[in-house]
């Protein structure tokens, strides 16, 4: 069956909400990020400052220079945090079949919402005017049969639109749509496929699905399928995850302290693996041992930032182990896990990037 997906996406988000909270931002170019002129990067800028071509990850130093005048403010991450929980309650009063992308970001199953009197366009109106009643932010929304198209659409006309993509207008749409819009082309495919002349998606639609698999390998296949429309309807609904741990159980007791470190480091690395997926990042490492005979023992840690780099998790599992492990008594299991689970708020990024 023909499914309604709702793809919605704050203006600016970080921008728009320091903007909203000091009237004295409004209408001027905002740049949240570092301030540091070496080492910060902007996670976002205002619709008046990109127009000096200022955008997220880009350098501070560089933002400076494109936009001299603009206003540089530090990230209130907590803030952006309440609000995004205030605009999740609202998706919630529509449907359970949400699926969070990001803290400013999400997919809405509204299939069984639409009915004769009631389109899926005004469903999406509906939602981003009770954001913009209960938070005083806009938002722009995109609507399609399945995932992809919908956070296409949501992109089309920002800020504040409403954009729907459907079987009558999807081609017409793709073919003239640049290749690094269609999500999944991340920056180094971009330059890959503009290297071979593929510039739009009507490039990418002309390409056989053999010359695709040749080009781009597994992915081939996903590239052919976008290029006509063709994506999953089906949303990856979230349980809200309280540990990610992993443990190895050995063939043997061991006692060698760098055998069992070596273990350690790549338990860390698949934890770390797990977390970067879903983008999350925890506040508690814990380590745990299983002794030759059984016995159960742990410790755990609280860490200073959330993390998710596996040196950072080696790092507190590293010192834990030191505690746990008693000399000359050998081990059957040892695990990591990382808890106090929160969503990260800067992609790609640590908290250090931001540091004035
Ligand atoms: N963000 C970040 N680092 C990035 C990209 C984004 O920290 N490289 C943060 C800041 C953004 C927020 O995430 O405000 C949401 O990201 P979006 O990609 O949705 O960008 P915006 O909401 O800022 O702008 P747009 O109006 O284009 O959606
Ligand atoms: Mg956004």
């Amino acid at each position: 069956m023909e499914k309604r997906i709702i793809h919605i996406d704050m203006d600016a988000f970080y921008a728009q909400v320091e903007q909203h909270d000091n009237p004295e931002l409004r209408g001027k170019p905002v740049i949240v990020g570092g301030r540091s002129f070496n080492r910060g990067v902007v996670a976002t800028a205002s619709y008046e400052a990109r127009k000096f071509g200022v955008h997220s990850a880009m350098p501070t130093k560089t933002a400076h220079k494109l936009c001299p005048d603009g206003i540089f403010v530090h990230p209130r991450f907590e803030r952006y945090k309440e609000i995004s929980a205030q605009i999740r309650e609202i998706f919630l009063s529509y449907t359970e079949l949400i699926e969070p992308l990001s803290l400013d970001e999400a997919y809405l199953d509204i299939t069984e919402l639409v009915n004769r009197e009631t389109s899926s366009r005004e469903i999406a109106l509906s939602i981003q005017s009770d954001i913009f009643e209960k938070t005083g932010l806009t938002s722009s929304s995109g609507i399609s049969y399945n995932k992809y198209l919908a956070k296409i659409a949501s992109g089309m006309n920002k800020p504040k639109a409403t954009t729907v993509i459907d079987y009558n207008n999807v081609l017409e749409i793709l073919h003239v749509l640049p290749i690094g819009k269609f999500p999944g082309v991340g920056k180094v495919t971009e330059e890959k496929m503009l290297g071979m002349g593929i510039k739009t998606g009507k490039d990418l639609y002309d390409l056989s699905k053999n010359d695709l698999i040749l080009k781009f390998g597994k992915r081939g296949e996903s590239l052919y399928n976008k290029a006509r429309g063709i994506g999953t309807n089906e949303l990856t609904v979230q349980r809200e995850r309280k540990s990610v741990g992993k443990e190895t159980t050995f063939n043997y007791d061991r006692n060698d302290d760098a055998e069992i470190l070596a273990v350690l480091e790549e338990l860390s690395k698949k934890v770390s693996t797990r977390l970067d997926d879903r983008q999350l990042a925890g506040r508690v490492v814990t380590v745990k041992i299983k002794t030759g005979g059984f016995e159960a023992h742990s410790r755990q840690m609280m860490t200073m930032d959330p993390i998710f780099k596996s040196e950072d998790i080696y790092h507190y599992a590293y010192s834990l182990y030191h505690e746990v492990k008693e000399q000359d008594v050998p081990i059957r299991l040892i695990g990591v896990t990382v808890s106090g689970i929160e969503e990260r708020l800067y992609r790609n990024m640590t908290i250090y990037d931001f540091i004035m």
